[in-house]
């Protein structure tokens, strides 16, 4: 038998555990294997970790958790160039926060974000890129080609380079309402490739035509995790093939989105529905529509756990978007 020069591979590390937690970010960020913290809104307090992030998203609930991503081994973390990072049993965090009025807006400042994060993947061996997020403020504002999110997918798609080797990471775009510019982008990759899942109801995001902008949005709908035991799943709404369903109904717009991702789970092979340690968030346009979507998710998705953040989804006519994860 010849001795191939092939590395031994061992097995795909096990997919980050996710969770909501109501606790004190010191304690969570001293237990072993805490990859990444989050709190939202401007209420969380600051850290000088390069593991804890404060979203620019407020949440509903006046006692929001804090959202916990644990690796099975010790996780090491720090600061490479204005970007924060950490790593562990084959996982990678990192984190970008930059200001648009140094980059001239939305599309500098995305193009330098994912450039960045192109460049400090390639040198590390946890350069697959499964997940990212991305929260920009006034997301709708400018009109036609113009429009602020539209400008973000084109410096995205300029910027992203070679951590887009495997194909597009599964995705969230969402506009938060704080006064500064600032761009937030933060990602999960592994040693390993992930698989991509797409949507049969939806057409695929970089093939939606011109009329949703110049570049077409570069995400994928779902990324199914190397160990294939975890669905990471995009932001989620009322798209049907490429239009947006149900303009202005808050309860369809809901069917719709559960109706999306409940195609995206079969199409992934995942067990229907959602359970207890499948954690989602809901980002809602209007505040008015907190409760009415908690209640919605409450009644039909039972014992899951959700987070309703106050967020701008990327096209003005949808009012509500979901994304989260499911579990094998
Ligand atoms: C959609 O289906 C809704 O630009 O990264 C969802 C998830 C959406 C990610 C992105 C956009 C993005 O087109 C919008």
């Amino acid at each position: 038998m010849v001795q191939g020069c092939e590395m031994v591979r061992s097995a795909p590390p096990r997919a980050p555990r996710v969770s909501y937690r109501i606790a004190d970010p010191s304690t969570v960020l001293d237990e072993p294997g805490t990859l990444a913290l989050f709190g939202f809104g401007a209420g969380v307090s600051r850290s000088d970790d390069a593991r804890w992030l404060r979203v620019a998203l407020e949440s509903i609930e006046t006692a929001a958790p804090l959202e916990v991503w644990q690796v099975d081994g010790p996780v090491r973390h720090g600061r490479h160039e204005g970007l924060r990072w950490s790593a562990g049993a084959g996982w990678l965090f990192a984190v970008l926060e930059l200001d648009e009025r140094e980059h001239g807006g939305p599309r500098g400042a995305a193009q330098a974000a994912y450039a960045q994060l192109s460049a400090f993947l390639a040198g590390r061996s946890e350069q697959h890129l499964q997940r990212i997020w991305n929260y920009l403020r006034a997301i709708n504002d400018g009109d036609g080609d113009a429009e602020r999110y539209k400008l973000f997918c084109e410096g995205r798609a300029a910027g992203m380079g070679r951590c887009f080797a495997d194909g597009f990471p599964a995705a969230t775009a969402i506009g938060h309402h704080l006064a500064e510019p600032l761009l937030q982008v933060y990602a999960l990759a592994c040693q390993r490739p992930g698989q991509q899942v797409e949507n049969p109801r939806q057409v695929s995001a970089w093939r939606y035509p011109s009329q949703y902008g110049r570049t077409p949005p570069s995400f994928a709908r779902a990324m199914a995790l190397p160990a294939r035991d975890a669905l990471a799943i995009s932001g989620t709404a009322a798209v049907v093939g490429h239009a947006s369903a149900h303009t202005d109904n808050l309860p369809a717009q809901l069917d719709e989105t559960l109706a999306n991702l409940e195609a995206l789970l079969a199409r992934a092979g995942m067990p229907y529905g959602f359970d207890a340690r499948s954690p989602l968030k809901a980002y809602v346009r209007r505040p008015a529509d907190a409760l009415p979507v908690r209640d919605f998710l409450q009644r039909r998705l039972p014992g899951v756990p959700v987070l309703v953040l106050h967020g701008d989804i990327c096209r003005h006519e949808l009012l509500v978007e979901i994304d989260g994860w499911r579990y094998a």
